[in-house]
């Protein structure tokens, strides 16, 4: 605690959900530390808006929030940012989080994924520190388990990704039951967002459409179209992460919209609102299906609903159109069809101007060819 307020300190703060996290925990009136790594060069772009205190308070106690080097796979690096930081909450939302690209690398994703929270929660106990744990666990633990999956559905992960969250998960456990850590899991189906990372598919998607309107692409090239995911936004989801470490006993939630759509759904819903048939779009390419695949997640989350009071608020369409809205303003920006920092209108007006892109396309006759 710093002056009556809690300092949460989050693993992964540069990414999709540590951003959001971020911003909702200072709204909360949190002291937010991030942890981040090296890079030979800066990544720290969905959260250079909060990085506002470090220029009048540097690395100190006053300020709100501030970054620190570290990595979860260097044990002492943990180890000196607990010390110094002594946090109230950890949540850890690091790992290599690509599930195709942990079949490439499988060690590396393991010792971030499995490990990396195996050396936080070490360095807790060892320290005996009284603080709070959340671990970022997956629906891609489930694997195989045919939907929809809960709490109680068995865990048969398809992919060195899923493999290694389902050791965090364990671990996460484990130190709950064995030495009485409050330690939780968030079992989080995918979430997104216009912040996504751009090698997953939704943001592949939607960012390549805008790509396409501008006239800077002409295809999408995607792997297994039939694939069925339960898709919510990153927004609601950090609020969730957050309710689960301050219920009163440490447990274990999956945060899940309840819906689940093919890849195929989520292409045609996105080239519909701009009356566009994705067919005209779309190439399959082998080297984007993996060795092995999770056929379909559907999340029941009514644990979280019943215990605390945790809610989706927005689903699958409206999820898209954001996603797909701000795409389209930063591509039209960036080709100097809108001012930079004209002023922000809805998410309708900018499909609007998709849609007149669009229609561009149409009259040009580009769209002769049908692939699929
Ligand atoms: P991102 O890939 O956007 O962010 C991952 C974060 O982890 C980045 O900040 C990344 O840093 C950091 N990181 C990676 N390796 C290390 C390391 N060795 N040491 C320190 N930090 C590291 O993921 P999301 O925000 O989407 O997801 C957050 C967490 O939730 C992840 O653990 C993910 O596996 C899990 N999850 C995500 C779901 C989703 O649908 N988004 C669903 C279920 C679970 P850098 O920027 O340097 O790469
Ligand atoms: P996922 O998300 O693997 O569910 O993991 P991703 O968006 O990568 O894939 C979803 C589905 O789409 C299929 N797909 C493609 N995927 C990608 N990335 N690129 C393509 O070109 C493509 N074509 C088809 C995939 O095969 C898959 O079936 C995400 C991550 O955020 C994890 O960190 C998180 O734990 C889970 O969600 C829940």
């Amino acid at each position: 605690m710093i002056d009556g307020k809690k300092v949460a300190l989050i693993f992964g703060i540069s990414g999709q959900d540590g951003s959001y996290l971020a911003e909702f925990l200072l709204g909360k009136g949190y002291f937010v530390r991030g942890v981040i790594r090296r890079t030979s060069f800066p990544n720290t772009r969905r959260i250079d808006h909060l990085d506002i205190h470090d220029e009048k308070y540097g690395k100190t106690d006053a300020s709100p929030f501030y970054l620190l080097y570290g990595d979860l796979g260097d044990s002492t690096s943990i180890r000196n940012i607990l010390e110094k930081i002594n946090p109230d909450e950890i949540y850890n939302l690091g790992a290599q989080s690509h599930v195709g690209i942990s079949f490439d690398n499988p060690e590396s994703t393991f010792n971030y994924n499995a490990l990396g929270p195996l050396r936080i929660l070490e360095a807790v106990r060892d320290m005996k520190l009284k603080c709070r744990y959340y671990q970022a666990s997956s629906s891609e633990m489930f694997g195989i388990s045919p939907p929809p999956q809960n709490e109680w559905t068995p865990m048969v992960p398809q992919s060195p990704y899923g493999i290694s969250k389902l050791a965090g998960y364990h671990l996460t456990r484990l130190y709950r039951n064995a030495y009485g850590l409050f330690a939780c899991n968030g079992i989080l189906f995918n979430h997104e967002s216009p912040r996504r990372g751009l090698n997953f598919v939704t943001k592949k998607i939607t960012l390549s459409i805008a790509d396409i309107l501008v006239g800077k692409k002409e295809k999408i090239i995607l792997g297994n179209l039939d694939a069925k995911r339960d898709w919510g936004f990153a927004g609601d989801y950090v609020e969730a992460i957050w309710r689960i470490l301050q219920h009163d006993e440490p447990d274990d939630f999956v945060i899940a919209t309840k819906e689940t759509h093919t890849v195929r759904e989520f292409l045609e819903e996105s080239f519909n609102l701009l009356n566009l048939n994705w067919k005209n779009f779309v190439e399959i390419n082998e080297k984007y299906k993996r060795p092995a695949e999770v056929p379909a997640l559907l999340g029941d989350a009514s644990k979280a609903k019943n215990i605390l009071n945790w809610e989706p608020k927005i689903k699958f369409k409206a999820l898209i159109k954001m996603m797909l809205a701000a795409d389209i303003k930063e591509k039209m920006q960036e080709a100097g069809y809108l001012p930079m920092n004209g002023e922000n209108r809805s998410d309708d007006f900018y499909i609007e101007k998709g849609k007149e892109l669009a229609m561009k396309l149409k009259n040009e006759n580009k769209l002769e060819r049908t692939s699929i």
